[in-house]
């Protein structure tokens, strides 16, 4: 097997994580979109990490899906909706037994990808460090967070786990990888949503507590009917935690919404819908949340899936 971490995706999260391995001395390759943003990297001659006010210039190898040669150790950093359709065009090139570490925030993208690749091991991730592109090939990391990874098929932690502490990525094996995930879903489908349709920082929610508070409890529901009651405990209390923790901050929905770029709706409170129905479960609120979302993403001529 080789040791080779390919990251696919040179955006925020891909680009942090891929500068911090290759400075710990890691081999990292980098899987570009097509011929033409390979060229350009080539042209900018790496990626810069902004860390503190201070960039540092990487010059990572880099290819596009269509290079040749297997992949071993791949880590998806692209959008939940850009994931199935990347593994794709990347699916020839795993080895038997690929590990394929999915950095997708929000439920479903990561078992699209699992059911196209069968021979693979999806590794779950979920992350609460914060990264934004400056510009093409230069992304600033913005929040210290910290990454937790499972796989809910396979508790046995991979033999490269301590890449990531020597990368400094701080980083937990967890067995409960999908309580993370359901959890950190049901606070972006209790904020993130609100703050479009009002328009207002996490922190203009305080004006909303009594919406803010239904959609809790009806997603606490959702959580323990899916098997998660660990995921739904004093969720009402941590949603209104978070919004005064990150009062001053845009959520990320609104933050693509203003910038006109597609959201990740679709696994997010569109997954939370799909699972409650899948369930015959009634719960009114979060069905009109997402009524009122697509409507607005539509009037907007966003992307609404
Ligand atoms: P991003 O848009 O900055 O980067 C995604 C990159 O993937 C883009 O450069 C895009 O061109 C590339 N891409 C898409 N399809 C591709 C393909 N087929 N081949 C190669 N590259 C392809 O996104 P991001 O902010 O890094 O987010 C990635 C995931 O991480 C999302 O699910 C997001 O919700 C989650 N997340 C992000 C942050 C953050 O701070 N940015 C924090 C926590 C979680
Ligand atoms: O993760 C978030 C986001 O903006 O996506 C928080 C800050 C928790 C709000 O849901």
């Amino acid at each position: 097997m080789s040791s080779t971490w390919h990251i696919l995706g040179a955006g925020s999260l891909g680009s942090l994580w891929a500068c911090r391995l290759a400075r710990a001395g890691k081999a990292v390759r980098l899987i570009l979109r097509d011929g033409q943003r390979l060229q350009a990297y080539q042209q900018a001659g790496g990626l810069t990490l902004v860390e503190q006010d201070q960039p540092t210039h990487y010059a990572i190898p880099a290819e596009t899906a269509e290079s040749s040669g297997p992949v071993h150790r791949l880590l998806v950093a692209c959008k939940a909706y850009d994931a199935a359709p990347a593994i794709d065009r990347l699916a020839a090139r795993l080895a038997d037994g690929a590990e394929i570490v999915l950095l997708q925030n929000g439920l479903g993208s990561q078992d699209e990808v699992a059911d196209q690749v069968p021979h693979a091991r999806c590794i779950f991730a979920s992350s609460t460090e914060g990264a934004f592109r400056e510009d093409d090939w230069r992304v600033r990391f913005a929040g210290h967070g910290f990454n937790w990874l499972g796989d809910p098929a396979n508790p046995a932690i991979p033999e490269w786990f301590d890449d990531l502490h020597e990368a400094g990525i701080p980083a937990e094996w967890t067995v409960d990888i999908l309580t993370r995930l359901w959890r950190k879903l049901a606070l972006n489908c209790a904020i993130n949503p609100l703050t479009v349709l009002h328009d207002c920082h996490n922190g203009g929610l305080l004006a909303h507590l009594s919406e803010v508070d239904g959609l809790s409890n009806e997603l606490a529901q959702l959580l323990q009917r899916c098997g998660q009651p660990e995921a739904a405990q004093n969720l009402d209390e941590e949603v209104q935690r978070v919004i005064l923790a990150t009062s001053a901050n845009y959520s990320s929905m609104y933050q693509d919404v203003r910038a006109g770029r597609r959201t990740e709706v679709h696994y997010l409170l569109g997954h939370a819908c799909r699972a409650a129905a899948r369930h015959g479960m009634v719960l009114p609120q979060l069905e009109r949340l997402h009524r009122r979302l697509v409507d607005n993403l539509r009037a907007r001529g966003l992307p609404c899936a």
